[in-house]
């Protein structure tokens, strides 16, 4: 029998959301190539982040890869060197590799030259034809799988339980939709998931729920966004909630939607019925002009003002609202921290988590800032572990690098102190009147602690290191004369920002 390792790597001592408990959840997309595989074929999968793809000295591969016959990586950005030193490891010993994912996806030129094979996009409708191509040793460079019909995936589940068992997950996913119309100019989503909204079937998500109905402690609705897209798909998915209610699927989940969803109360009490304890949102900024820089349209037109309201009105139904934000937008200054702080406090938002912006390859944010020549992390594939959204990849405009420090550990005080999280903890308590969602906020929180606070740590590490000023002075010198240049000011060393 043909063995087939697929492998989901990971950058050793990396923390994030990886970190996270109710997030740290099996590789759903990898669960889906085990299930389409020929039945001829042994299919193991190894997560890195719970056992390591290389031997000891991370040099050849581990026991459980050595004897595959094909290995097959997933990866996002910040995975893909790890990805690339996990191939070559296998290609030395013969054994050829296949990779796809996000990053492959955005940037095959450069995973060609690490790997046999590129799968661009989607795979499930392509993955038997590539195992047969390889059976008949003529694999092909690059594949195209496109854009799935979502109603191909009736009936194929992804084999959850060889996952289950192997590494006693909690969580999982679930797809019940894909692609977004928007076009944020720091998102990778529309670039390899595609700008039509694809629907699935709700019955034949309802049939999946089914299938594994009390088998995990939590699960994460996979869409960017599940709610707000037309009239039609806000109705399909309120039948998704309702049909779980109908057919008795209780189970708790959290998913990732706009804050448009706070006018549907029916949506809300049928969500709240199904299990749903937390929604996460992409606030990003509170600012207007930062939102109008990412061109996050779908905040701007439900207008700042409603913020309010909104959160308000998705706690009542005992949601939890878990709100993303944002640092390093151009119109970013160090008072931008102190507000969001405080807009935090004063909506009593259940879990803040935040980032710093990151130009993920090939966004429209990833050119503007190449063409300014103002990313200093790109020694690449090296410098790819630094595209996480924790760590500063690029030279701030308003702020020095102190001044984010200050800003971050300004927000850490107001919000992830001891003290802090315990009334945020009340607070949800006594606003949800739902123990449920209460604890799931409270889960995050404590998790995110640790993880904000590497968030922080990489940072300073970044100034002490010396690479964040090296690299300031250098654009600065470099841009002495261009218009844009004019701003610099010439104290920067003081205020080690380009622009006051
Ligand atoms: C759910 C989700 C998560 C979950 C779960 C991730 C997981 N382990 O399953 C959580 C919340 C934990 C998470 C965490 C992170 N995420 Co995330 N996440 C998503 C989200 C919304 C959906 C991913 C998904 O499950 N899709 C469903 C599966 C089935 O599809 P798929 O992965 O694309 O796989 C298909 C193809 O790509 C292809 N394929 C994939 N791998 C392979 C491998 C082979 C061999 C082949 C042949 C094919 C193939 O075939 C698959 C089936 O068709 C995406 C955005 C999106 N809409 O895709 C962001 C996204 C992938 N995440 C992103 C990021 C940055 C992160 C974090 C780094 C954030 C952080 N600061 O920590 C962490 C990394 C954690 C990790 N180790 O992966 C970015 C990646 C951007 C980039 N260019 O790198 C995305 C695109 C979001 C964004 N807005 O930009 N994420
Ligand atoms: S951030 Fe969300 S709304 Fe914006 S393009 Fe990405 S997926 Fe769409």
């Amino acid at each position: 029998m043909k063995r087939l390792v697929l492998i989901n790597p990971h950058p050793k001592g990396n923390v994030g959301e990886e970190n996270v408990s109710v997030l740290n959840q099996m590789p759903v997309n990898l669960a889906y190539l085990a299930t389409v595989t020929p039945k001829h074929w042994q299919v193991d999968i190894i997560d890195e982040t719970s056992e390591s793809a290389l031997d000891e000295n991370d040099e050849h591969p581990a026991p459980a890869v050595a004897g595959a016959d094909l290995v097959g990586i997933t990866s996002v950005s910040y995975q893909a060197h790890r990805a690339y030193k996990i191939a070559e490891a296998c290609r030395k010993n013969g054994i050829p590799v296949i990779m796809g994912g996000v990053h492959t996806t955005s940037y095959p030129e450069e995973a060609a030259k690490h790997v046999d094979t590129v799968i661009i996009r989607e795979a499930i409708k392509i993955w038997e034809r590539i195992i047969s191509d390889f059976e008949n040793n003529c694999l092909q460079k690059q594949y195209d799988g496109g854009l799935t019909p979502l109603e191909t995936y009736k009936d194929i589940f992804p084999d959850r339980q060889y996952l289950k068992k192997k590494y006693k997950y909690r969580y999982s996913g679930i797809i019940t939709t894909a692609g977004c119309p928007f076009h944020c100019e720091f998102c990778s989503v529309p670039q390899f998931q595609g700008k039509k909204y694809r629907e699935r079937p709700i019955e034949d998500v309802l049939n999946e729920l089914e299938s594994i109905k009390g088998q995990y402690r939590g699960l994460v609705l996979t869409d960017e966004n599940f709610y707000g897209h037309s009239k039609k798909s806000n109705e399909r998915v309120r039948e998704l909630f309702k049909g779980m209610v109908e057919r008795g699927i209780y189970q708790n989940w959290f998913g990732f939607t706009s804050l448009n969803i706070f006018k549907d109360d029916e949506t809300l009490d049928y969500m709240v019925k199904s299990g749903c304890v937390g929604v996460l949102i992409g606030i990003e900024s509170i600012n207007e002009d930062a939102l109008k820089t990412m061109h996050k349209n779908v905040n701007l037109r439900i207008t700042i003002e409603k913020y309010h309201e909104a959160i308000a009105n998705i706690r009542k139904h005992g949601i939890a609202v878990w709100g993303t934000f944002v640092f390093g937008n151009d119109t970013d200054t160090i008072e931008t921290f102190e507000s969001v702080a405080k807009f935090v406090l004063d909506t009593n938002i259940d879990v803040m988590t935040c980032g710093i912006l990151c130009p993920f390859i090939n966004t429209d944010l990833y050119k503007r800032l190449t063409k300014e020549g103002r990313i200093f992390r790109n020694n690449f594939p090296e410098d790819w572990i630094y595209y996480t959204s924790h760590h500063l990849t690029y030279i701030l405009k308003k702020m020095s690098i102190q001044e984010l420090i200050d800003g971050l550990e300004l927000v850490y005080e107001k919000l992830y102190s001891t003290e802090a999280l315990r009334k945020r903890f009340q607070n949800s308590k006594a606003v949800l009147n739902n123990m449920n969602s209460a604890l799931f906020a409270f889960r995050v929180n404590l998790d995110w602690q640790n993880v904000f606070s590497h968030l922080i740590a990489n940072v300073k590490e970044l100034r002490d290191s010396g690479v964040y000023d090296a690299a300031l002075k250098q654009y600065i010198e470099k841009n002495a004369s261009c218009s844009f240049e004019q701003k610099v000011p010439l104290n920067f060393a003081e205020t080690g920002s380009i622009m006051r």
